[in-house]
């Protein structure tokens, strides 16, 4: 007699694990990875998607904006991509969710995921998230890359909408006019290939309007902080990165060497770079520093030229001319300490209007930090679905497309041929649609 043993277990399912992926403190994104069996369903049940319900059954790749929920309490605001197994570098379902409230809300997300079932964990193969690239150097897959990176929720919302096409079609429709404009001239109708040249140019120029913030989203933008020595520069470079970056003395010649640091203004990524102060040089380090400080005035997009409220012009002068400089910001520092030096003159002196502001008691630093806004932040609302230049490679190949227009218009009226200058046009285009 034979005796079957029949044991009524069910198959034990592997875990689904969650992790956050990105290093501490890094920014103000963290990225959670959703791995496993379980991985669409655990995110069913804390995703509240904007425009979807079910994560189950969206195509792989695609991304989702909406909330992390907890008991009907929005704990984040999220960005999340499915990749399912058959596309996943494991053959596992992924989840990865792009939290934007900092490492706070992002453990909060973890510990909701955690309830639903997800086992917690430290990182696993953080390679998974390259799958999408698949994209190719398309312009949706550098806005992929930069989305997974960004700062801010403004340069989230920014990228998602490349990400999604914006951008995309914009530079199509101007694809559209070139093209146009061309059959127009075979057929000899001027008149009407001047009109789509012309359509085709204003889009670039108002494509061009977004770069100055668009690429402040994605690029860390250098303000270098200059003057005197002793004027205040570090205490004023440490104000702004809100952390004692910078040794500040009472001692002129502190800083000798340059110093920088990384902070955020309503998301736009800022390095501050404080040198040392304007002065002829003591020795041969004092010199090199110096040299460095002109090398990184060079690069930056915003220099603050400050000068010290308690001393004379006459002990300054060494500071003017870098202060006349096109993208010179006048700083006069110490308010908070009586005066010797006559704002009046000085700003007669420069030709601008000088910030006051006192960086060590922090009087006038909002009307500092409300200037570098309007400098780097977008002049009116940010539009779902408008098209945004978001890379200085972009900036640069629709430059020299609005720099050949007059000239092409110019040929245009004289009746010269102008399919050749046409192709450039689109060659130009094709690379931001396309680059390397
Ligand atoms: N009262 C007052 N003191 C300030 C202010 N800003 C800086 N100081 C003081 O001025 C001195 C010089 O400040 P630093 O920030 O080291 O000046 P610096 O321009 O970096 O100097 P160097 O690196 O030597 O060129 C320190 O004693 C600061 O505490 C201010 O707004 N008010
Ligand atoms: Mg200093």
């Amino acid at each position: 007699m034979t005796c079957e043993i029949s044991i009524n277990m069910k198959p034990k399912k592997s875990p689904t694990f969650a992790s956050i992926i990105t290093p501490l403190g890094e920014g103000g994104i963290s990225v959670i990875l959703l791995l496993g069996p379980e991985a669409k369903a655990i995110a069913n049940k804390a995703f509240q998607g904007k425009r979807l319900r079910d994560l189950q059954s969206v195509p792989s790749g695609k991304i989702h904006y909406g909330h992390i929920v907890d008991d009907g309490e929005v704990l984040d605001e999220v960005i999340i991509r499915v990749v399912s197994g058959e596309k996943s570098a494991t053959g596992e379902d992924v989840v990865e969710i792009n939290c934007h409230g900092g490492i706070l809300p992002s453990r909060r997300v973890l510990e909701t995921l955690a309830k639903h079932g997800a086992v917690l964990t430290e990182a696993r193969q953080p390679a998974l998230i390259s799958v999408g690239k698949g994209e190719g150097g398309s312009i949706e897959a550098q806005a992929l890359g930069l989305l997974l990176k960004a700062k801010s929720r403004l340069a989230a919302k920014v990228l998602l909408e490349q990400y999604q096409g914006a951008l995309s079609r914009a530079l199509n429709g101007i694809k559209k006019h070139l093209r146009e404009s061309h059959r127009a001239l075979r057929m000899e109708d001027t008149a009407r290939a001047k009109l789509r040249l012309q359509e085709a140019g204003k889009i670039v120029c108002g494509l061009l309007e977004t770069a100055g913030w668009g690429v402040s989203l994605t690029e860390p933008q250098k303000i270098v902080i200059l003057g005197g020595p002793n004027v205040g520069k570090s205490t004023l470079a440490n104000a702004l990165l809100s952390r004692e970056r910078s040794i500040v003395s009472e001692f002129p010649g502190t800083t000798r060497d340059m110093v920088s640091g990384f902070t955020s203004l309503e998301g736009i990524p800022l390095e501050v770079v404080d040198v040392a102060g304007l002065r002829e040089a003591e020795d041969e380090a004092e010199a090199k520093g110096l040299a460095r400080a002109e090398e990184a005035k060079m690069s930056a997009e915003i220099s603050l030229i400050v000068f010290d409220n308690t001393l004379p012009l006459s002990h300054q002068e060494g500071s003017i001319s870098a202060a006349r400089e096109k993208k010179a910001l006048l700083v006069v520092n110490k308010i908070d300490l009586p005066g010797r030096l006559d704002h009046a003159r000085l700003e007669a002196e420069i030709g601008k209007e000088a910030l006051k502001i006192s960086a060590l008691t922090g009087q006038g630093m909002g009307n500092l930090k409300a200037y570098l806004r309007k400098e780097f932040l977008p002049k009116g609302k940010f539009q779902a679905g408008q098209a945004v230049v978001f890379t200085t490679e972009q900036e640069k190949m629709l430059s020299q497309f609005r720099e050949k227009m007059p000239k092409i218009s110019e040929a245009l009226n004289q009746g010269r041929d102008i399919e050749d200058a046409i192709k450039i046009l689109l060659q130009k285009l094709e690379k931001v649609l396309n680059p390397a």
